[in-house]
């Protein structure tokens, strides 16, 4: 149904892949417009908790935004682009499910910042992570000034944005760009072990931590406490709740089921 994704679905869990193998991957309107769509649907869906993002082939999460579709674009055609990648990167963001990036290869430019704008990043030993736009007479333009700062600090952030350098994967995990490495041919299996232990616990919970994580960044830390208040009153109000708790005292394994 999609033209440039693949989308599979293993119980609660869907495996979205960018499918654009001729380009590695790289972005076009197209490919964003349908990762919005295909974002959009699942977002209200209580049968899909955990969201994969991963690029379809061997080699490459996503090479970038689709250089040959930018390269005459007006800056009119730039910012439409934009505010789509805004709007589908902002959804991985905001979805109550739990996104997580697998990272099979490339991710330069706006594959890095699509894996950012994740709340998990896994990488594949043979990933690689740039921020290649200055070299193009242009900056990273789908959140990586501010997601890039926000997980690995100002300085490493302005120097791989300055310098274009490329890093491995285990460099991406020693500066806190990606959770965990694991050998390429693991990667989906890491990635759904991961879900299936995150999908264990309380998925409401789960998502309001998510909602309170990502919201509170974006303030001072006293709005982000008073947040957090009000989401675990939510938590106390939910069947959950008084299920794990239950459960604990009564020595037996939780039921939980809100979402
Ligand atoms: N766009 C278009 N085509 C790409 C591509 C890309 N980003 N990356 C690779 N390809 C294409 C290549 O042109 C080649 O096509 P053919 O020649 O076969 O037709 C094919 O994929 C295979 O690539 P290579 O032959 O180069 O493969 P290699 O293994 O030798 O090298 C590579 C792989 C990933 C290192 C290399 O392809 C590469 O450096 N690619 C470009 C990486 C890059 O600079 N990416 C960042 C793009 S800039 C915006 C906001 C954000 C952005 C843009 C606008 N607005 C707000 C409007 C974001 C910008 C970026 O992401």
């Amino acid at each position: 149904m999609f033209e440039h994704l693949l989308v599979e679905e293993k119980g609660q869990i869907a495996i979205v892949s960018i499918n654009n193998p001729k380009s590695l991957n790289a972005l076009n309107s197209a490919t964003l417009t349908e990762l919005n769509d295909c974002l959009a649907g699942i977002e209200g869906r209580k049968d899909i908790r955990v969201v994969i993002v991963t690029g379809a082939g061997p080699k490459s999460f996503v090479a970038g935004a689709d250089i040959s579709e930018m390269v005459d674009a007006t800056p009119a055609e730039g910012r439409a682009m934009s505010l789509l990648a805004m709007e589908a990167f902002g959804r991985l963001e905001k979805m109550p499910q739990v996104t997580i990036a697998a990272v099979n290869g490339f991710a330069l430019g706006g594959g890095c910042e699509l894996a950012m704008s994740c709340d998990i990043r896994v990488a594949a030993d043979t990933a690689s992570f740039a921020q290649p736009e200055c070299g193009l007479g242009i900056l990273p333009g789908f959140g990586g000034t501010q997601r890039l700062a926000r997980l690995v600090g100002e300085g490493r952030a302005m120097e791989l944005i300055f310098t274009c350098d490329r890093i491995d994967a285990q460099e991406a995990y020693r500066i806190g760009l990606v959770n965990k490495v694991v050998p390429k041919d693991e990667l989906i299996d890491a990635c759904v072990a991961m879900a299936d232990k995150i999908l264990s616990k309380g998925s409401y919970a789960v998502s309001l931590a998510k909602k309170s994580i990502h919201t509170g960044l974006d303030t001072d830390l006293a709005s982000g406490l008073l947040l957090e208040a009000s989401n675990f009153a939510l938590s106390f109000a939910s069947h959950d709740k008084q299920e794990g708790m239950r459960a604990f005292l009564e020595k037996r394994k939780a039921d939980l089921t809100d979402f």
